[in-house]
């Protein structure tokens, strides 16, 4: 049995390179001195990973700012616009890519989430010109450092198919189906690419290449990709025979007695162009269920995926592996900070999965290979000095702890006695096969509230009815004029809250100067003439860990934070108990504001889904049943606003869409549960009492039916970059509730023009009845500074106020 693990965190246990970072893009750092720290971020992730016995090290999953856009740079493929960019060396290029170049014009490539996780990566982009050059310096010499250092080597690289399904064709004018196409076009060039780079880490000394392959658990792979998998792995294959006579599918399966090195010998190799270089095809986050005979068939040492996931295919797949492959199982949850039972978990491989494997005893557990389920990328560094709640304790872990969690689990295998001072993980995995539990929580089992049912059951008055009730009491002019909700976060804000929190000012002193704050907010607003006020969130940091602070059953980190994009992170509270509310979230903040104005104050939430998905939660609890639990806490608030006179209340979904799963197959339900949750945060709101919701995107297709059946009376949404089909497509699908598309973008730091903010309005009220249309920023102002979000929304309600005109005059 071997212990390896699939990439750590690279941001630093204190977040040394976030900080790192920063200091060299401000110019207050050199490159050696950014290089350095990279240096001790590697060596100090090497260490951890030998003093947990682990086999190998990882050399390859350090990232200065992503690892898609380290694979670009090691491929030499960069978008062509950056081809001649004047910059001072390849690392300002790098960050160039990642963050655009602001002087040269030059926009960044794009960044989007990576796979289900909250880690974001950065697109690689595809034409019809794309050309690989390699440039394998670079990790050569980290190849080399490991080596150096004592260490052996793994070599960790993104594989040619999923490097190429995650990027974007940028071909113009070309459709889905053509992207498609076009990408696959490249795969032979690309492929070559890759049997250069193997090359030349064979030559460097790498034994074992961990070639990621994350794509063969989606649904949605077609007979092209298939093929696409077959060929490039053939053509390494080709390059880099793993063992005479068993490359192929047949060969090796009845040599019981001639396999006891499972493969692992450094010298099995007949030739090649760089000798025994083999090849560990590693999928996870899901099953491979779909692509069982595609992973079968590639000629590979071995394969990695996710041992639950995976729990009852693996007959299957041990039937169908040759003898010599290694199978690598992701025996210790990699994303999730709960931690497994470690004897049970012991006992159900000794007793289900050692036995399935071919040849003698020994032999046996030789092509076993056991490691975290996926990258630990998205988990914080320890748990080490976090005070956790007694009934936590020994419940959860970090990345240090679950490496020695994989290392103890190693020891039972081997048989050795694990060592002394582990505290024993309970246990939340179903047993085999069956449904997932619900949620233990301390004190009590209930999780729904009894009238959950009879809550989803009542539907909301017709939305014709309600808008005119609405109408009626809101009295509102056409195309309104209102903002997302947060206000910008000035260095004072921050300091006053910080320093609240430290206690170094009491709570009335706190409140007195918030009030003035939001004072200040609702004056403003009244001068620039906005029709639905806000009270500026003045009290929120981030809007996830703000709610999380104040429900139970949710747990915060002190410092458990993990990689978002680039240099920022998040510290993603723990779900882990029945949510409640205590004893409110604040809408006395909200009342306050109400009171200083004859305006509408509007109410501001985080939706159940939001919260959520940017939450920890047990890995074996229905989702659902935490989303419902959440939600039935919100309506509480959502009913409190109410009575206290709010009558509009905007419950935020910037994470709605990913309720979506992995898998396609499950996506209507879990649009389904989605909707539900956030119709439960508002179930019984009186008609009159107007609901919005915000979302940070435009691309509505794969998610309609969901937004359909959340029934918020508003939604605000994204536009910058759709071309107007966006409001065609929600004309054609017949919706009538309310829309405010984004007319301007708020992360420039530029005061839009009228005549864009009439464009967009323009494109929308070519489609959609004056009526239903809202007029707002695409997202909340929080990071903008007050000289740039004043001049923006003045603009913004001038524009409004003539296009109202026109329409009274044409109309
Ligand atoms: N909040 C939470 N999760 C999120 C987002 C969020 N996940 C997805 C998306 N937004 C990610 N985007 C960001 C944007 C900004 C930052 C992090 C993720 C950010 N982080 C600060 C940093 O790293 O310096 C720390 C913020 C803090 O102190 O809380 O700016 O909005 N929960
Ligand atoms: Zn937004």
């Amino acid at each position: 049995i071997r212990l390896h693990s699939l990439g750590l965190p690279r941001i630093g246990k204190n977040r040394e390179l976030k900080r790192a970072l920063e200091s060299y893009w401000k110019g207050k750092i050199s490159q050696a001195r950014l290089e350095e720290q990279g240096r001790n971020i590697r060596m100090e992730n090497w260490q951890l990973q030998k003093q947990n016995g682990l086999d190998m090290v990882n050399v390859g999953d350090f990232s200065f700012y992503d690892h898609v856009l380290d694979t670009s740079f090691l491929l030499g493929h960069l978008p062509r616009r950056f081809e001649s960019a004047p910059v001072s060396s390849e690392l300002d290029l790098y960050f160039g890519v990642a963050r655009g170049l602001t002087q040269q014009h030059i926009e960044p490539s794009a960044m989007t989430k990576w796979f289900d996780t909250n880690y974001h990566y950065i697109v690689p982009e595809i034409d019809t010109g794309t050309r690989f050059t390699p440039r394998t310096q670079g990790l050569i010499s980290r190849i080399r450092e490991a080596a150096d250092a004592g260490f052996t080597p793994k070599l960790q690289l993104l594989g040619p198919l999923s490097y190429l399904y995650l990027s974007k064709s940028s071909n113009p004018g070309s459709s889905d189906s053509e992207a498609a196409r076009s990408k696959l076009d490249v795969l032979d060039a690309l492929t070559e690419a890759y049997r250069r780079i193997l090359q030349d880490a064979a030559a460097a000394g790498v034994e074992w290449v961990q070639i990621d392959e994350p794509i063969l658990v989606l649904d949605s792979l077609d007979d092209a990709w298939r093929d696409g998998f077959a060929r490039a792995y053939e053509r390494l294959n080709e390059a880099f025979p793993r063992e005479s006579g068993s490359n192929s599918r047949d060969g090796g399966r009845d040599n019981e007695d001639n396999n006891d090195s499972g493969g692992l010998s450094p010298n099995d190799s007949t030739g090649g162009a760089g000798g025994g270089l083999k090849l560990l095809l590693t999928t996870y986050f899901e099953s491979i269920e779909e692509e069982l005979e595609t992973v079968l068939n590639l000629p590979v040492a071995g394969i990695h995926l996710d041992y639950e996931k995976n729990r009852k295919l693996l007959p299957r797949i041990l039937k169908g592996l040759d003898a010599r492959q290694i199978l690598s199982l992701g025996v210790v949850n990699g994303r999730s900070p709960w931690r497994e039972d470690l004897d049970a978990r012991a006992t159900e491989l000794k007793e289900e999965l050692i036995p399935l494997l071919d040849g003698n005893r020994q032999s046996r557990t030789s092509r076993l290979w056991l490691a975290p389920t996926c990258s630990l990328l998205h988990l914080p560094w320890s748990i080490q000095g976090e005070q956790l709640p007694r009934e936590l304790e020994g419940v959860l872990g970090f990345t240090v702890e679950k490496l020695a969690d994989l290392n103890r689990l190693g020891s039972l295998l081997k048989g050795r006695r694990p060592e002394k001072g582990e505290q024993k993980p309970v246990s939340q995995a179903p047993a085999a096969g069956g449904e997932p539990e619900p949620l233990r929580t301390s004190g009590t089992d209930e999780i729904l509230d009894p009238n959950v049912e009879e809550l989803l059951k009542t539907p909301r008055t017709s939305f014709a009815r309600r808008s005119e009730l609405q109408q009626e009491a809101l009295n509102l002019p056409s195309l309104p004029t209102t903002t997302i909700g947060s206000f910008p976060q000035t260095p004072d804000i921050r300091k006053l809250r910080l320093s609240w929190k430290r206690g170094e000012i009491d709570t009335d002193a706190y409140e007195k100067r918030i009030k003035e704050i939001i004072e200040q907010n609702i004056r403003l607003q009244e001068e620039i003439g906005l029709d639905v006020l806000v009270h500026g969130e003045p009290e929120r940091s981030d809007m996830v860990s703000f709610f999380a602070d104040r429900l139970e059953g949710v747990w915060s980190s002190k410092a458990g934070w993990v990689q978002s994009y680039g240099s920022r992170c998040v510290k993603p509270p723990v779900i882990h108990a029945s949510v409640r509310r205590s004893p409110d979230l604040g809408w006395k903040w909200i009342s306050y504001a109400q009171g200083l104005t004859d305006k509408p104050v509007k109410g501001m939430l985080t939706g159940p889904v939001t919260i959520m998905k940017w939450s920890f939660v047990p890995p074996h609890t229905p989702p659902e049943k935490i989303a419902y639990n959440i939600a039935l806490a919100l309506r509480e608030e959502v009913l409190e606003l109410e009575s206290n006179g709010i009558s509009i209340i905007q419950i935020d979904e910037p994470a709605f869409r990913e309720v979506l799963p992995l898998k396609q197959l499950k996506w209507p339900r879990a649009l389904e549960w989605g909707a539900e949750a956030f119709r439960l945060s508002h179930a019984g709101v009186k008609d009159g009492t107007q609901i919005h919701s915000h979302m940070c995107y435009s691309d509505f297709n794969s998610i309609f039916e969901g937004i359909d059946a959340m029934d918020a009376d508003v939604i605000s949404i994204e536009t910058s970059r759709s071309q107007g089909e966006l409001f065609g497509e929600l004309a054609k699908k017949g919706y009538t509730k309310g829309l405010g598309p984004g007319v301007y973008d708020i992360h420039s730091p530029l005061v839009p023009e009228a005549r864009e903010i009439r464009t967009r309005v323009d494109r929308a009220l070519a489609h959609l009845d004056p009526r239903q249309l809202w007029v707002n920023p695409d997202c909340g102002l929080k990071t903008r500074s007050w000289d740039e979000a004043k001049p923006a929304l003045k603009a913004m309600v001038d524009s409004a106020r003539e296009l109202r005109n026109n329409a009274v005059q044409e109309g």
